[in-house]
């Protein structure tokens, strides 16, 4: 397993790459071009730029979280060809750097959605919450402008210029319908995926977040049955997964530890988080602690490593702790002690496999 931390960009993370060279066994961040809108092609200069911060504190920049697909591309309409031919020359632009994996999502309109940034914690710390009753009377313009106000940052897939015209989205995806998502998707990968495989880059898409549809959006990669007829769309192991504990185990019916022990072989990047779920369909961010959440992270750190994983991983949302101002969920405390409950597992199971074998 190969450790790895989010990081915004120089400017747009509190989080300086000196700290994140402190944290134990992270070897590179995952990274982006947060200023690009999606469909646009990479300039190669503000790559480099971040390839040459990175390689100054020795990390390295083999994932790209996220590389984000046009609107027109899931809607399926004519102009999408045009922005499959710009994703594409940013993929062999990325190779060219090194780049290894690209995580993706296929979501319509929003990335992630949550109704509060900061709820409280019995503890006193605050974290990313989703509350199903609030989410089903809220418009989501209002939603699109409570996230804006609380966060100092742009949150990734609430961008606001990209949402101004929401109505108007909303409108376009009435006509859409999921087996409409499914074929767009696979229009997508069989277009993508050649060119990953030739350029030797992994292509990993992230779950929903929630796994269910949001706002009457269609909503596809949301459990097992569908991940694996995702997989099968282009059966090439180039055509992976970003599996996120936390996205995918909002749902209860969602055996996590047992998704990674089916689709080991496709996983490129794992997220790995816990979740507190209700059953009134609420829930919260906790640490990433077994004990504390829903997603028994202690059996999705062990189907890793029974697997043999070897591929990048990265703790996902934290809370916000010891009063620090940070972006929502991507503090460096409380991903910084995610890292090291992942590592106790890891470093744990290895000791254990090694003695069972002498
Ligand atoms: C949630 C996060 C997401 C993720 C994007 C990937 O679990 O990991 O915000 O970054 O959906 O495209
Ligand atoms: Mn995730």
């Amino acid at each position: 397993m190969k450790m790895t931390m989010r990081w915004f960009g120089e400017g747009n993370d509190q989080v300086p790459l000196e700290y994140i060279k402190q944290v134990p066994g992270v070897e590179g961040i995952v990274w982006s071009l947060h200023d690009v809108p999606a469909g646009d092609e990479w300039p190669m200069d503000k790559i480099l730029e971040v390839k040459e911060q990175a390689d100054r504190h020795g990390l390295n920049i083999d994932v790209v979280e996220s590389v984000n697909v046009h609107e027109d591309i899931k809607l399926g309409l004519p102009t999408r060809d045009k922005y499959i031919d710009n994703y594409v020359k940013t993929i062999e632009k990325l190779a060219k750097v090194g780049v290894k994996v690209i995580c993706y999502n296929f979501m319509p309109v929003f990335d992630w959605t949550r109704t509060n940034l900061f709820e409280e914690m019995n503890d006193g710390s605050t974290a990313l919450f989703f509350e199903n009753e609030k989410l089903k009377n809220i418009d989501p313009m209002e939603l699109v402008n409570t996230i804006s106000e609380n966060s100092e940052y742009t949150m990734p897939g609430w961008e606001p210029e990209r949402l101004e015209h929401l109505a108007d989205l909303f409108e376009k995806y009435k006509q859409v319908t999921e087996e409409d998502l499914w074929s767009n998707l696979q229009y997508f990968l069989e277009r993508v995926i050649p060119v990953a495989k030739e350029n030797d880059i992994k292509m990993g898409i992230h779950p929903d977040d929630p796994p269910w549809s949001v706002f009457g959006l269609p909503r596809i990669i949301t459990h097992k049955e569908n991940l694996q007829r995702f997989l099968n769309l282009v059966d090439d192991s180039y055509n992976g997964l970003t599996l996120c504990s936390g996205s995918l185990g909002a749902h209860p019916n969602n055996d996590v530890p047992g998704m990674v022990r089916e689709f080991a072989d496709r996983i490129h990047f794992a997220h790995i988080r816990n979740v507190k779920t209700y059953d009134n369909g609420d829930f919260i961010e906790t640490s990433h602690r077994t004990e504390d959440g829903s997603v028994d992270v202690y059996e999705v750190v062990k189907a890793y490593h029974d697997k043999g994983f070897t591929g990048y991983a990265r703790p996902d949302h934290g809370r916000h702790i010891w009063g620090e101002k940070c972006r929502p969920g991507y503090g460096l405390y409380d991903r910084g002690l995610g890292v090291m409950y992942l590592w106790g597992i890891w470093d744990a199971l290895q000791r254990m496999t090694k003695k069972v074998s002498n």
